[in-house]
């Protein structure tokens, strides 16, 4: 049995503490799990959840996500925000190694105690999230002012990241014509900001901005969606980095002053709890309680009243 960890020590981001808080929630022990509902209800508890800002980071490997997401850290850090970061490896236990050599290089301050990182692995769903990301992501949110996920994706069963972000930001690079296709084929969900890193390459990183925008108004425009800014960065240099700050914190700026938050965030967190839901007892178990929607709807419910993400999936299973 692993150590407790302390919530009032988890909301102060002792480092160890918050290590300690995340194992627990990632244990998939059966008589672990009583504890880690324990804890996820008092830091719920706390309140400081609800002012917690989540950005998910994802597109293709190699465009500079990690490298993008540390100096956007930074950025946050400089305006005295503390940041946590999920940083999702896609390695597989089957395949037994790192997808594309592809691994969170995400570099900071070790001294800063005010950032803290944790490396997960996929768990076997290319690009998506392991089980226990969504109380990860809510262990994070209880102690820092920002959580960042990262996530490699791009196509249809990288979407996950959307469940557990408030804002979800999309990397491309200059030249990647496959994301384009992806775009204009409706396959890539819609993101709330879209960033065409490596700008210092040059008028080639001009032109993709143009086409993205393109094929972003044609898809928003289509599925009556909110046409996403598109900005150029270079995570190299720094160019551009502070007004994609901006953008993301606009973004989530305007969901709390619309007072949606709350709405979306339980939407989402229906929504993974769901692909949780038929994970574990697949096709059948969904049908015999009536189909996905009422799944999605039951889940909902138990969310809504406060129940951990992992009391939801048992309460809804226990229904009959
Ligand atoms: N020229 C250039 N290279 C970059 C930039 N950002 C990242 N890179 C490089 O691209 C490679 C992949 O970066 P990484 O952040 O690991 O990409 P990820 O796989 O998307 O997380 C590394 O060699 C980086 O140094 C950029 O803005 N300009
Ligand atoms: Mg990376």
């Amino acid at each position: 049995m692993s150590r407790a960890a302390d919530p009032s020590r988890v909301l102060t981001r002792d480092p160890a503490s918050v290590a300690r808080a995340i194992s627990m929630v990632e244990d998939r022990r059966p008589e672990a799990e009583a504890a880690a509902n324990e804890l996820l209800h008092a830091l719920a508890g706390s309140g400081r959840r609800a002012s917690c800002q989540r950005v998910g980071v994802t597109g293709p490997p190699g465009v500079g996500k990690s490298t993008l997401a540390s100096a956007l850290i930074r950025s946050w850090r400089a305006g005295g925000r503390s940041v946590g970061v999920l940083a999702v490896d896609p390695s597989s236990p089957h395949s037994g190694g790192a997808l594309l050599g592809d691994r969170a290089r995400i570099e900071l301050d070790p001294d800063d105690r005010e950032v803290f990182v944790r490396s997960m692995a996929s768990g076997g769903q290319l690009g998506g999230l392991a089980r226990a990301a969504g109380a990860v992501v809510e262990v994070l949110s209880a102690a820092f002012d920002v959580v960042l996920i990262e996530t490699v994706g791009v196509g249809q069963s990288e979407t996950d990241i959307e469940h557990v972000a408030d804002t979800v930001l999309f990397v491309v690079q200059p030249a990647s014509g496959d994301v384009l296709q992806f775009i204009k084929a409706g396959i890539v969900e819609i993101p709330d900001v879209v960033a065409v890193n490596k700008a210092d390459l040059g008028a080639v990183a001009l032109r993709a901005v143009a086409e993205l925008q393109g094929a972003l108004r044609l898809g928003a425009e289509a599925r009556g969606l909110h046409q996403p800014p598109v900005l150029s960065t270079s995570a190299s240099t720094g160019a551009g980095v502070e007004a994609l700050r901006s953008a993301l914190d606009a973004h989530f700026a305007a969901l709390v002053q619309g007072g949606q938050l709350p709405a979306v965030r339980l939407a989402k967190s229906a929504a993974w709890a769901t692909r949780l839901f038929a994970q574990r007892y697949g096709e059948r178990g969904i049908e015999a309680r009536g189909g996905v929607r009422a799944v999605r709807g039951a889940l909902e419910i138990e969310l809504a009243r406060g129940a951990t993400l992992f009391e939801a999936l048992d309460g809804v299973a226990a229904q009959r």
